[in-house]
């Protein structure tokens, strides 16, 4: 009876069991999903197009849509979203989209209230204007640090095509291809942090870290604050890179595009590693997976096996993996091999969930509801007895 069971979980994918199950259902490509810190009973899934939604106790609310101002060609859209630290007492919230009329990366502030969102509330906080005129490689991730309270990232794209055409992302004069780093106003615009790395030197002030050719998922670890970055490759490499809280989050690192794909040498444009520049933790070619969807220190507590390890994915086979101890292990995955994982979510507790552009939304590692060993072993009967008639 336990192999039939354990055989009735694995039906779905390969590799060692994941536990996960269809929460959401009906989003119009979703792109990300987070929660303000803390907050248990909801969620907030963005959708690509421009509006973003309230996901609580099985019921779906519109809560913010700003569709007329966004451009959704390729690779553009609403691509982030940011709950303020202090969201609690100050409501404050912060989105990334391609504007509509200028086409570049806007980074803007809204303020909700017990009564949703006031549209009139949008301060625009810092505008990365998209030269080149590509519609694709424009990350668009944002994110706060629980070891660095008040200062917001910013995950910028090379700003598209094949090689960095413009040489953006070793450019420190541009702030395409980078992860910036600022202080981001109460009523608007921004400050920058003193001991930001070109502060005082050549380089843009609001750079933080370099090198990068489409950064579209990352994350902090909410226990330790370290810094994962999933660096979307070209045509050979996908691209982890990693920063620890401790070693001061890589601040100034060149993570090495254009000239740096993974481990390798960019085939065309690229050489020997630029000196400091630093190699991701880890990377794989293109027989396993063609764009590589960042992902987060698992934190749910749900599952001891993943507690503490990296789970990312890939858009395009659909699977998701494991990375710890700098090696990786492949679980089972409710899109493998089926394109559309657009992006993984924390929930506002650490719960993790998977996003299919196709409208799902699935929570990883915890069974809801866990099953009781009966009820598992009714599901086990059940499976047996429908093979048994299909097979009659
Ligand atoms: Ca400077």
């Amino acid at each position: 009876m336990k192999k039939l069971l354990l055989a009735t979980l694995a039906l779905a994918g390969t590799g060692p069991a994941l536990a996960y199950t269809l929460v959401g259902q009906g989003y119009t490509e979703p792109v990300f999903l987070t929660a303000p810190s803390g907050d248990a009973s909801r969620l907030f899934i963005v959708e690509k197009g421009g509006v973003i939604k309230m996901q609580s106790g099985g019921k779906v609310t519109p809560w913010l849509d700003i569709s007329a101002q966004v451009n959704t060609d390729s690779e553009r859209g609403l691509l982030g979203l940011a709950f303020d630290p202090n969201y609690a007492t100050n409501g404050r919230f912060y989105v990334d989209y391609i504007d509509k009329t200028t086409l570049a990366t806007v980074v803007a502030s809204y303020t909700a209230t017990s009564q949703g969102v006031d549209k009139a509330s949008a301060r625009t906080i810092l505008t990365v204007p998209q030269t080149g005129g590509f519609s694709n490689h424009k990350a668009g991730w944002i994110g706060f640090s629980p070891k660095d309270p008040g200062q917001l990232y910013i995950a910028t794209g090379d700003g598209g095509s094949v090689n960095d055409p413009n040489n953006n992302a070793q450019n420190l004069s541009s702030n395409l291809g980078k992860l910036l780093r600022i202080t981001p106003g109460t009523d608007g615009g921004y400050t920058v942090p003193a001991d930001n790395p070109f502060v005082g030197a050549a380089g843009n002030d609001e750079i933080w870290a370099y090198g990068l050719r489409n950064p579209y998922r990352n994350s902090f670890d909410r226990t330790t604050g370290d810094l994962w970055i999933g660096d979307v490759g070209q045509g050979q490499r996908e691209e982890i890179d990693f920063a620890s809280a401790a070693s001061g989050l890589g601040r100034g690192a060149n993570y090495g595009w254009r000239l740096r794909e993974g481990t390798i040498a960019t085939p065309g444009v690229g050489g020997a590693r630029p000196p400091g520049a630093v190699d991701p933790i880890y990377d794989y070619g293109h027989t396993v997976g063609q764009s590589v969807i960042g992902g987060y220190v698992y934190r749910g507590g749900a599952d001891a096996n993943l507690e503490g390890k990296y789970v990312f994915g890939d858009y395009v086979s659909g699977s998701i993996w494991a990375l710890s101890g700098g090696s990786v292990t492949a679980l089972d995955s409710p899109l493998n091999n089926t394109s559309g994982l657009s992006s993984f979510g924390e929930g506002g507790t650490g719960a993790l969930y998977a996003i299919d552009i196709h409208g799902n939304i699935y929570l990883l590692a915890a069974a809801v509801p866990e099953p009781a060993p009966a009820a598992l072993l009714a599901v086990g009967l059940m499976a047996y007895s429908l093979i048994r008639r299909r097979r009659a």
